[in-house]
């Protein structure tokens, strides 16, 4: 579909307008939420990265182009959020401390409100002591960390540690991912549960609180 790649190109070009307007036409064309992350969204990042990794682009060019994703999916937020029903039960979300990325852990969030979990959002940047206050406060069933820089990746393992530590282990799941994390690493901490995208993390949560 063009408007696919309209959507895409509208994002790396930090055009918020477009971005919304061409999410809006995607929809009326029928296409599924899903389906544009997938194939617009996720792309138009991939793209990005490479090009800031090449030197072809700056941060705050990436920056722009975060903004109009954001716009994309605040237009897409009432149809994937439109589940209605008891929780299927409590996630508390986060990107863990000295990490500022948070577009994946949105669109995690917004699949996980959709089927019908009730999420408590964190935020970035947030410290061990503040998901284990967390944990004692909101006693979620599932804590989920995003963690998108490699520098960032022992905050992981650092909560882990503290989760025992504070006796709370067994009191909560824990599920990973981001991009430099992977199913080896989740399993080297002992995290329950490693997902690669909001498909998958909406899977494993599921798994997690039968
Ligand atoms: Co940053 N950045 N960035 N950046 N950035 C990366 C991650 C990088 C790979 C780019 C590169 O060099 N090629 C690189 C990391 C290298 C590394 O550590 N291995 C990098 C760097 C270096 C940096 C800075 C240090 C740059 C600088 O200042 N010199 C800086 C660090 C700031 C900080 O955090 N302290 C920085 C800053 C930024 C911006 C602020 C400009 C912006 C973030 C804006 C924002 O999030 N609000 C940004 C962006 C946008 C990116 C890239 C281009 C895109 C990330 C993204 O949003 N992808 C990224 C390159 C890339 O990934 N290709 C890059 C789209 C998103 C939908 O995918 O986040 O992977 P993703 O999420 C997926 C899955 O990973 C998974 O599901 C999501 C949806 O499918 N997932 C989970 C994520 N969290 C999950 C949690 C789960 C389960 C699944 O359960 C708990």
């Amino acid at each position: 579909e063009k408007v696919f790649a309209e959507l895409q190109e509208a994002i790396e070009n930090g055009e918020t307008q477009a971005a919304m307007d061409k999410t809006k036409d995607a929809l009326k064309l029928g296409l599924r939420t899903d389906k544009i992350i997938q194939t617009a969204i996720n792309p138009a990042f991939k793209d990005l990265g490479q090009k800031m990794f090449d030197g072809e682009i700056y941060v705050t060019d990436v920056l722009m182009a975060s903004r109009a994703a954001h716009a994309a999916m605040y237009v897409m937020e009432p149809i994937i959020s439109r589940f209605s029903g008891a929780t299927k039960g409590i996630v508390a979300i986060g990107t863990v401390a000295g990490d500022l990325h948070d577009i994946g852990k949105n669109l995690v969030i917004m699949m996980l409100q959709g089927s019908g979990y009730t999420v408590i959002d964190l935020g970035i940047d947030v410290p061990v002591e503040t998901f284990i206050d967390a944990v004692r406060t909101h006693k979620p069933d599932v804590l989920a960390l995003s963690s998108l820089l490699t520098t960032t990746l022992p905050e992981l393992d650092n909560l882990m540690e503290a989760l025992v530590q504070q006796g709370l282990r067994s009191q909560v799941k824990v599920i990973v991912g981001g991009a430099p994390v992977t199913a080896e690493y989740a399993g080297r901490i002992k995290a329950d549960a490693y997902a690669n995208d909001l498909f998958e993390a909406t899977e494993a949560v599921g798994d997690l609180v039968k």
